[in-house]
């Protein structure tokens, strides 16, 4: 009998079917797309475990999600922790963690303003420095010996050691502050 649709079709959608009425068969290709959009912060759309209310970051991607292992500066924030960690340094009790996008987090030791893009972190014992992409210097965490106290200028390069912190001008100067290499007590 010519013109005799079936009233309902039916569509495959997240794991099941969903059911199309008839006046809606030359949309069905596109209602699941529709839906996407209308979902719920309890719904799981990419399988993985994890919902939107749980904390996943992703939830079209079953490769991001809070529990997912991190892979270091690939451009994709898998563990959603809001970071690509690009640079990872350790010091005694504490490491940092240098983001792709220059955002600096530490553990153990606080974390420095987060307001400035870091381009560099190391770490010696007890203390951290960082450069940003400004060319200025931060150091913080422990100073007896002065190994904190990054003396003002513009830098290219920093690294940190034991006690003592060092760093080049971007006009190419060498310097070190703590208890650095020569000095009366050295690292
Ligand atoms: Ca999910
Ligand atoms: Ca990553």
């Amino acid at each position: 009998m010519r013109g005799a649709k079936p009233p309902v079709m039916w569509v495959d959608f997240r794991g099941g079917s969903l059911r199309v009425p008839g006046i809606l068969h030359g949309m069905r290709w596109f209602i699941p797309w529709l839906l996407i959009g209308c979902t719920l912060p309890g719904d799981d759309l990419d399988g993985d475990g994890w919902t939107i209310q749980d904390g996943d970051c992703d939830d079209l991607d079953p490769r991001v999600n809070p529990g997912a292992t991190e892979a270091d500066d690939d451009g994709i924030d898998q563990d959603c922790d809001g970071m690509d960690p690009l640079l990872r340094v350790e010091g005694v009790e504490h490491s940092c963690i240098l983001g792709t996008a220059g955002q600096i987090v530490c553990d153990g030791l606080e974390s420095p303003d987060p307001e400035r893009i870091w381009v560099q972190i190391a770490s010696g014992y007890f203390h951290t420095c960082a450069l940003d992409q400004a060319g200025l210097v931060d150091c913080w965490g422990d100073n007896a010996f002065g190994q904190s106290n990054a003396p003002s200028g513009v830098y290219a390069t920093i690294d940190a050691f034991a006690n003592h912190s060092v760093a080049i001008t971007a006009d190419g100067i060498g310097l070190c502050w703590g208890r650095c290499p020569g000095s009366p007590t050295p690292d």
